[in-house]
């Protein structure tokens, strides 16, 4: 193997490596602390050591490994606390934390990526949470394309966010950019 080729296998493995530990804090720190025998704080936050140690020896990690997923997850998935001591997840959580939103005004129009498959029961109950929180709104239309795609045939559906906000229905803004809502009723529902 010559040095490019040698590099590119290295980076390849490491990307890898970085997806599985990121799918291993998503599973743990929104879903399932207690797999592992771990303990969310009421806010969401587990101590790093703790973490490391409980993980072990289901999945190998170490703090350089671990900032660096926070630091390369495309969609921040993930938040060290100031003295780099605490990690959480910051959002999409089905586990009961309180993450310390403060309601937001949203943009005039949001979106909604799901699957055509979803649509007749979407229109005629609105968005619900589901498993998660809150419904899960992007301000651009290739974000909500992508998340659709996950489940299916994708479709946009736009939701009418300033006019939801003036009827009394609350917005928040994830650190990571994600606008989240507790439901979308049809009446504020349109396709793309
Ligand atoms: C659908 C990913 C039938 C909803 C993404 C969605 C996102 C209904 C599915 C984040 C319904 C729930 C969240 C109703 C909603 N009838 N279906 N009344 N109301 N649905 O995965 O929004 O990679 O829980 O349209 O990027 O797809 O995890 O939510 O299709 O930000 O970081 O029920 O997850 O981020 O699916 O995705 P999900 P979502 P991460």
């Amino acid at each position: 193997m010559d040095a490019t080729k040698k590099t590119e296998a290295n980076q390849q493995a490491s990307k890898k490596q970085l997806e599985k530990t990121s799918k291993f804090l998503s599973f743990v720190l929104r879903h399932k602390p207690e797999a592992i025998g771990l303990e969310l704080d009421p806010n969401g936050w587990v101590d790093l050591a703790e973490l490391m140690e409980k993980a072990s020896p289901e999945i190998s990690l170490d703090r350089d490994l671990i900032e660096q997923v926070v630091a390369s997850s495309d969609k921040q998935r993930f938040a060290l606390s100031d003295d780099g001591e605490r990690i959480r997840a910051n959002q999409g959580h089905s586990v009961k934390v309180d993450l310390e939103l403060t309601p937001k005004e949203p943009p005039a129009v949001l979106y909604h990526g799901t699957a055509t498959r979803f649509l007749p029961s979407i229109l005629k109950e609105g968005l619900r949470p589901g498993q998660r929180h809150h419904v899960h709104l992007s301000t651009d239309v290739e974000t909500a394309r992508s998340v659709g795609k996950r489940h299916g045939d994708p479709v946009i559906l736009c939701v009418s966010a300033t006019e939801m906000h003036l009827k009394g229905h609350l917005f928040f803004l994830s650190d990571n950019g994600v606008w989240l809502t507790d439901e979308v009723p049809p009446a504020f529902l349109r396709e793309d």
